[in-house]
């Protein structure tokens, strides 16, 4: 029995010793863990007179309760001494100034702005986002678009190709977005109702051009749509994009491989004054064109002519987004520019949205 009090003794000293949650988990693992001094007493109990261990047993508990109770209350000491220590020693200057987080600090792209208000209001009218790969065949991005091969129209285009490879095949990077249109109508039944906003590229580069650019395609095709109803469609993103109430737009015959009829559209617009106004003034600006889907790329798309047809049109995101945030030079759009950006970017957590606003 006197060993066990001796053992009580030393190890109630090394608790009251320990100077932090270390070296009291230390004195833990010794005494009450699988090896421990207790344990190890413990594991005597089996070779002892029943008389023995009826004496022994209870003490060894009662050290036991003892030691884990002493344990826990050197804990919450030290445990609040630390906290007072970092007290004494930890200070915050109130004076300093407060770092702007990342999204504070961050800015959006304009680029990424235009894409995410276009993306919000075709939406709102029930159109589906679509995406396709930046490099394509000569089928996709021409031939089934009504390129054959040899087309004077294909020469406008301006084409990055890559090497030939293995098949003697030679991809290149999509001129348009129009190739999407097509996996989209391979892929999916009528009616389909998508836009298409994505990087674009074509071997041209001054004040104006860009050898990678930005494009905004759409695309409806079913039974019944017409050209009344791609006006409609056009007029009314025209409205919400420039956020006028009132916007006319002019509509003249021209020629693209995929549609027929195919339009050229201006919107009206004031240039009376140091910056393009729309939605007012006698002045006409070209913005977009459009058509009604050609029955050939229709038969591309898996479609047969006399049963669907459909509409669609492009723009140019770059330069919509010029006109409607007044920059003057496309090549800024790539300069990645600080300053530029913080002059001309948008906070990261104004999302467009049709009823909180667009650009406010
Ligand atoms: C399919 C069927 C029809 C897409 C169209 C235009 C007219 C057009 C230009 C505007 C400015 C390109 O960026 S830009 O230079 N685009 O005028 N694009 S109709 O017509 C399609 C596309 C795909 C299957």
């Amino acid at each position: 029995m006197n060993d066990i009090v001796t053992l009580e003794n030393s190890i109630l000293a090394e608790i009251d010793t320990a100077k932090d949650e270390a070296a009291l988990e230390s004195v833990r693992v010794t005494s009450l863990g699988k090896k421990g001094s207790i344990s190890e007493k413990m594991k005597t109990l089996g070779g002892m007179t029943p008389e023995e261990r009826q004496k022994t047993g209870p003490a060894l508990n009662g050290l036991k309760a003892t030691v884990t109770e002493a344990i826990a209350t050197r804990k919450d000491v030290l445990k609040r001494e630390a906290i007072s220590a970092r007290l004494e020693h930890e200070t915050i200057d109130v004076t300093l100034p407060v770092r702007q987080s990342p999204s504070e600090a961050g800015r959006i792209h304009p680029i990424s702005q235009v894409v995410d208000e276009i993306t919000a209001i075709f939406a709102d009218m029930g159109f589906s986002i679509a995406e396709g790969p930046d490099i394509e065949t000569d089928y996709y991005n021409f031939v089934a678009l009504n390129f054959p091969d040899g087309h004077p129209a294909r020469e406008m285009h301006d084409t990055f190709f890559l090497e030939s490879d293995e098949n003697g095949e030679r991809k290149l990077l999509r001129t348009h977005t129009s190739p999407v249109q097509i996996r989209t109508m391979e892929a999916q039944e009528p009616p389909i109702r998508i836009v298409i906003p994505g990087k674009t590229y074509r071997c041209d580069s001054d004040a104006t051009h860009s050898p990678m650019f930005h494009q905004m395609e759409g695309l409806v095709v079913d039974k019944t749509s017409n050209v009344a109803n791609l006006k409609w469609v056009l007029e009314e993103f025209c409205k919400s994009f420039f956020e006028v109430d009132q916007v006319k737009m002019r509509f003249r015959p021209s020629f693209f491989p995929f549609t027929e009829p195919s339009l050229e559209v201006d919107i009206q617009c004031d240039r009376s004054g140091n910056e393009v106004r729309f939605g007012e003034g006698n002045d006409w600006m070209e913005i977009l064109g459009c058509g009604m889907v050609h029955p050939n790329v229709l038969r591309s798309g898996g479609f047969d002519p006399d049963e669907y047809q459909g509409f669609a049109w492009g723009i140019g995101i770059d330069r919509i987004a010029m006109l409607k945030y007044g920059m003057p030079d496309l090549r800024a759009f790539f300069d990645a520019d600080v300053r530029w950006m913080k002059h001309y970017g948008f906070r990261p957590l104004d999302m467009p949205t049709l009823f909180g606003g667009l650009s406010s």
